[in-house]
């Protein structure tokens, strides 16, 4: 079962990991490069069973990075609250308004101007997705915004096109604007590889929270992959997942004890709804998981 690199990736980490304190102040063990190999044929999906992940908001995450959305208003509005906490942390540290996650989030959704003032993230992954911006010479050494890059449709027509090409990439890592985000990406790398009328993909992660983070990574990564074959006309082939600081934060202990205990079981599988015109019109209605049968969820505190 392919889960068990990931459950033996977080046992070596555990054991073995590096522990160094990190820009949250909660302190990490860590391991520096990793792999993770997944067959994505038959509609598998690296979706990991041995806790229950919530396949809907990693792919109503992914839906919104598509619409080159930043501002965290659309999520939550679909009750969507994963990146809540850093526009929460930078209203309360710049305002002193201790006011709750709960009531901040549902502020933004019924209050526009309030989240234009405080719910953008800058230009995270879905501005860089689908609108790179350009710049261009209108002399005196000055520059004006050219026409934004659209990576992913970019990409549709590459692998449509010129499918043995080996610059299918997907970037999110504009060293320019890293600065202006409230998070540099974590997932900041995408190439893609046709062979034998199968799409296959690898993610590049720097930077991956193993017991939070990484399982919502590895699905939408697996998803990025599926709807580029629905769109392209191929059949999905692998994924290949590859973090850079591979890492469990100190206070997952209970988290990781608990999943270290328990044992992968069935293969869970996507069917989406082929009705989408294009990769930007699906809509979270067309996808369902099918035997999908998990353990418990398990929770742990998030490091902002
Ligand atoms: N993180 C992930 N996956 C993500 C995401 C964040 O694992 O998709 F957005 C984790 C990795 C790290 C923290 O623990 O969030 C980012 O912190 P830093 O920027 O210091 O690496």
């Amino acid at each position: 079962h392919w889960e068990w690199q990931y459950l033996d990736l977080m046992r070596q980490i555990w054991e073995t990991g590096d522990e160094r304190r990190d820009r949250t102040g909660v302190g990490t063990r860590s391991l520096f490069g990793a792999t993770i190999r997944c067959d994505l044929s038959d509609g598998r999906m690296p979706l990991v069973t041995s806790k229950r992940v919530f396949w809907k908001t990693a792919t109503r995450e992914f839906l919104w990075f598509l619409t080159g959305d930043t501002n965290i208003r659309a999520l939550c509005a679909q009750g969507v609250e994963i990146w809540t906490d850093w526009p929460l942390a930078h209203y309360r540290r710049e305002t002193g308004d201790q006011i709750t996650r709960e009531d901040f989030s549902a502020r933004i959704v019924a209050d526009a101007e309030f989240a234009a003032r405080w719910g953008d993230l800058g230009p995270v992954y879905g501005k860089q997705w689908v609108n790179w911006p350009t710049y261009e010479p209108v002399g005196d050494g000055l520059y004006r915004l050219g026409q934004g890059i659209n990576q992913v449709a970019d990409l549709v027509h590459a692998l449509k096109t010129n499918p043995g090409s080996r610059r299918h990439i997907v970037e999110g890592w504009n060293v320019a604007e890293v600065d202006a985000m409230a998070l540099p990406p974590c997932h900041k790398t995408y190439q893609f590889h046709v062979a034998d009328g199968r799409l296959s993909g690898i993610l590049y992660q720097r930077s991956a929270d193993l017991a939070l983070g990484v399982p919502f990574n590895l699905w939408s990564a697996a998803l990025f992959v599926r709807l580029l074959a629905a769109q392209a006309g191929l059949e999905p082939g692998e994924l290949v997942w590859m973090g850079g600081d591979v890492h469990l934060y100190l206070n997952h202990g209970d988290l990781v004890e608990e999943q270290l205990k328990r044992v992968p079981s069935g293969e869970p599988k996507l069917a989406i709804t082929p009705r989408a015109q294009s990769i930007f019109d699906y809509r979270i209605e067309d996808f369902s998981v099918l035997d999908y049968a998990p353990q418990a969820k398990l929770g742990a505190p998030v490091a902002v």
